[in-house]
C-alpha cells in the first residue's frame, strides 16, 4: 500500500499519532508536501465527508478524523511555509459566530502564512465584534472570513456590516470562503473578495496588501 493510501485510511480510522508519523516520514521520503496534503490527507478527508452526507459515519467519527486531519497538518506546516519570509501584511482571521469547522480555515491560515503575511487566528465561532475588536488592535489589512455551514454563511454579512459601520470602513480588506460561500454571495453582501481555496485565498490576500 502507498504511504498516501495509508495516511488517507488512518486518517478516516482517526489515528492521529499514526498519521503524524507517516506524514513526517513521506517527507523525508521526498514526497512533495502538496501530494501529501492532497492526495493522503484531503483525499482521506474528502471520504469520510461523503459518508457523513451519506450517514454511514456519525459526528463523533469524523470529529477524530479532523483531529487526524488537523495532526497531520501541523506536521506539514513548516514545509508548506517558506520559512523566513518578512511580512507583507496582517491578516485576523477566523470561522464565523456558530460555526465550528476550522479544517479549511486553518489551510487558509498557513497558506497565508506562507506568503509572509501575519496572521491573527481568532479561532472558531467569532462573533463579528470581535474580527472589528481584532482588526483595530492590530491594525489588520484584511479581514478573513471562512464558514462551512448554510446556516452561518450569512454571519458574513454581518461582519461587513460591523466593518462599515466601524473606524475599519473603507481601511480593510473583507475576504470570504468556504464551502458554501459563493462569488454572488460575496458581491450580495459586500465582502471585497471570495476563493474557492485556500492557495488562491492567499494569493488575494497578499494582493490587498
Ligand atoms: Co460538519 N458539516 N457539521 N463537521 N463537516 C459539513 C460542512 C457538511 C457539508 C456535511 C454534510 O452534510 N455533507 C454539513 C453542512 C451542510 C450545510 O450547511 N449545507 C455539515 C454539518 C451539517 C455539520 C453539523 C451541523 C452536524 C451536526 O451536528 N448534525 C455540525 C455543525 C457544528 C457547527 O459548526 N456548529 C458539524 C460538525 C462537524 C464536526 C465538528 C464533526 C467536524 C469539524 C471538525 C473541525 O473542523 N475541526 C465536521 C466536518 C469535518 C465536516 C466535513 C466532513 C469536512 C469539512 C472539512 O474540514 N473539509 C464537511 C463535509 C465536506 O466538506 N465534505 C462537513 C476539508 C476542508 C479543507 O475544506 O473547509 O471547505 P473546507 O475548506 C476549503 C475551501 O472551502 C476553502 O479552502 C479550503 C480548501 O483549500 N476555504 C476558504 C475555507 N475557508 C476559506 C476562507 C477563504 C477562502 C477559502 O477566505 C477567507
Amino acid at each position: 500500500m502507498s504511504i498516501l493510501v495509508e495516511i488517507s485510511e488512518l486518517l478516516q480510522k482517526g489515528r492521529a499519532p499514526q498519521v503524524r508519523e507517516l506524514v513526517a516520514q513521506a517527507v523525508a521520503e521526498g514526497i512533495a508536501p502538496k501530494t501529501i496534503l492532497e492526495e493522503g490527507l484531503l483525499f482521506g478527508m474528502g471520504i469520510i465527508g461523503g459518508k457523513f452526507k451519506n450517514n454511514e459515519v456519525f459526528v463523533p467519527e469524523v470529529l477524530v478524523a479532523a483531529r487526524a486531519m488537523n495532526g497531520g497538518l501541523e506536521v506539514l506546516k513548516p514545509y508548506l511555509v517558506e520559512a523566513g519570509v518578512e511580512e507583507k501584511g496582517t491578516v485576523v482571521i477566523g470561522t464565523v459566530k456558530g460555526d465550528l469547522h476550522d479544517i479549511g480555515k486553518n489551510l487558509v491560515r498557513m497558506m497565508m502564512e506562507g506568503k509572509g503575511l501575519k496572521i491573527i487566528d481568532l479561532g472558531v465561532d467569532v462573533p463579528a465584534e470581535k474580527f472589528v475588536e481584532a482588526a483595530i488592535a492590530e491594525n489588520a489589512d484584511i479581514i478573513a472570513c471562512s464558514a462551512l455551514l448554510t446556516t452561518t454563511m450569512n454571519e458574513m454579512r454581518t461582519v461587513v456590516d460591523a466593518v462599515k459601520a466601524s473606524a475599519l470602513n473603507g481601511k480593510v480588506k473583507i475576504l470570504v470562503g468556504g464551502a458554501p460561500v459563493t462569488q454572488s454571495f460575496c458581491e450580495e453582501i459586500g465582502a471585497d473578495g471570495y476563493t474557492s481555496d485556500a492557495a488562491s485565498a492567499s494569493d488575494m490576500a497578499l494582493s490587498f496588501c
